[in-house]
């Protein structure tokens, strides 16, 4: 193996960095089996909330207008004032074009029928291995939730489990963040639990957990929780982590992933995109690293003020994974400045990037715009390296992306492929 001149190394890390397939540990797509969960298309992309939010900056329009329009309409009327009116220079709208320019489209016409008629001749199958391919995914991890009607009976008829690229995560956020709400949930689903605390309902939510985790052969459990998540508390949230979700857990041999700082529908008018950030407890995620040493944790959380604090965690606890720049840390700014102290902090023993997305197109831009960073961010590092006369090769560089990209997470999960 030859060494890399110094000349070569930064452009090598890149070409890497774009090409090495990626598991995409967190997202909101799905398989097609899905039907109508999995979202796709031209109208789909520029109705995603992220965009949604950003276009009632402009407008006086009336939510409730905007809710009564059709996605097309919606999507042509974001179309006009985030790109029309204005030009798209935030994350989230230079990403519809570099989603655009990457499915090979004229991004210079700005014809959205254009674009709109080249992908209604696709199918659903097509799209998704066309959209894989140009992204260099290979692994997606879905966020899947037995009390969506729709979703729970893809999974009760079988057909939650047939495409191999796709894996399932149990999502239950309501069990923390509104018991009222799942206990009705359960007991519609046949378990037998109540408001109160009592030895069968825990009994029953154990049971519950299990069963959908085995159903839908979840790689892990996640929840989501505001900011003012505290642990130990005495409260329901440390009930239920103590006495339901860590014993399943461990049972089961799966790490508990928790995503800490929202706080959802500060503006109901939004609707999903009305959810807003919150700084949250770094030493909730300290205790439970500290109390379950054999339990695994992949955290990320959505504050930029909790991310320095919550890698100097991770050097603690080897039990705790840190992954992705999670939804409003999704920008380029930040995805640098996080990537640049992790990597200082914990070398390639993390998960940079997972995608979130919603829309499946979107791994093309929410990756392309990740990997550059990512690949430029550890190019300084190996030419620090090289000034030392420590050179690296394409293997190692290939090796640590994989590790960043693919292995740690397996790896972490106890399942390395
Ligand atoms: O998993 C979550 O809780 C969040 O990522 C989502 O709620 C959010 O809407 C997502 O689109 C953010 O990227
Ligand atoms: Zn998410």
């Amino acid at each position: 193996q030859t060494d890399i001149s110094l000349s070569d190394l930064r452009e090598t890390v890149e070409r890497l960095a774009l090409n090495m397939p990626v598991t995409d540990m967190h997202t909101h797509l799905y398989a097609p089996e899905f039907g109508n969960l999995l979202l796709w298309g031209i109208d789909e992309l520029l109705t995603y909330h992220y965009l949604i939010s950003e276009s009632f900056r402009w407008s006086e329009e009336e939510y409730s207008h905007f809710w009564s329009m059709s996605k097309r309409e919606q999507a042509d009327w974001i179309w006009k004032l985030l790109f029309l009116d204005h030009s798209p220079v935030s994350e989230a709208a230079t990403g519809f074009i570099t989603i655009l320019k990457r499915l090979g489209f004229d991004v210079s016409s700005r014809n959205l029928d254009d674009y709109r008629q080249a992908l209604e001749k696709r199918t659903v199958h097509e799209q998704v291995d066309t959209v894989m391919q140009i992204a260099g995914i290979e692994k997606i991890v879905m966020t899947n939730d037995p009390f969506d009607p729709v979703e729970r009976l893809v999974w009760q008829s079988g057909k939650g489990k047939t495409d191999p690229r796709f894996y399932a995560a149990l999502r239950v956020d309501a069990l923390l963040g509104d018991w009222p709400h799942a206990v009705s949930e359960l007991q519609s689903l046949g378990y037998d639990v109540q408001a109160e605390w009592t030895e069968r309902t825990k009994e029953e939510t154990r049971r519950f957990l299990s069963e959908w985790i085995i159903r839908m052969d979840a790689l892990y459990l996640a929840v989501s929780m505001p900011g003012d998540f505290k642990y130990p508390a005495g409260d329901h949230r440390s009930k239920m982590i103590d006495e339901v979700m860590i014993p399943v857990c461990q049972e089961l041999n799966i790490p508990f992933a928790l995503m800490i700082g929202v706080r959802r529908k500060v503006n109901p008018s939004l609707r999903l995109a009305g959810d807003m950030s919150m700084l949250s407890d770094v030493s909730a995620v300290e205790a439970l690293c500290r109390r379950y040493p054999e339990q695994k944790f992949l955290v990320t959380m959505l504050a930029r003020e909790n991310q320095h604090e919550l890698t100097v965690l991770a050097r603690k606890f080897r039990n705790l994974m840190i992954f992705g720049c999670w939804w409003f840390l999704h920008i380029e700014s930040m995805v640098e400045e996080m990537t640049r102290f992790r990597l200082e902090l914990l070398g390639t023993s993390m998960i940079p990037q997972h995608s979130d997305c919603r829309v499946f197109e979107q791994l093309i831009y929410k990756w392309e715009h990740s990997r550059r960073i990512i690949g430029n961010v550890l190019a300084d590092k190996y030419e620090k390296l090289h000034q030392s006369g420590w050179n690296v090769t394409e293997e190692e560089i290939k090796r640590d992306l994989n590790d960043m990209l693919n292995r740690n997470f397996w790896r972490f999960l106890g399942k390395e492929q």
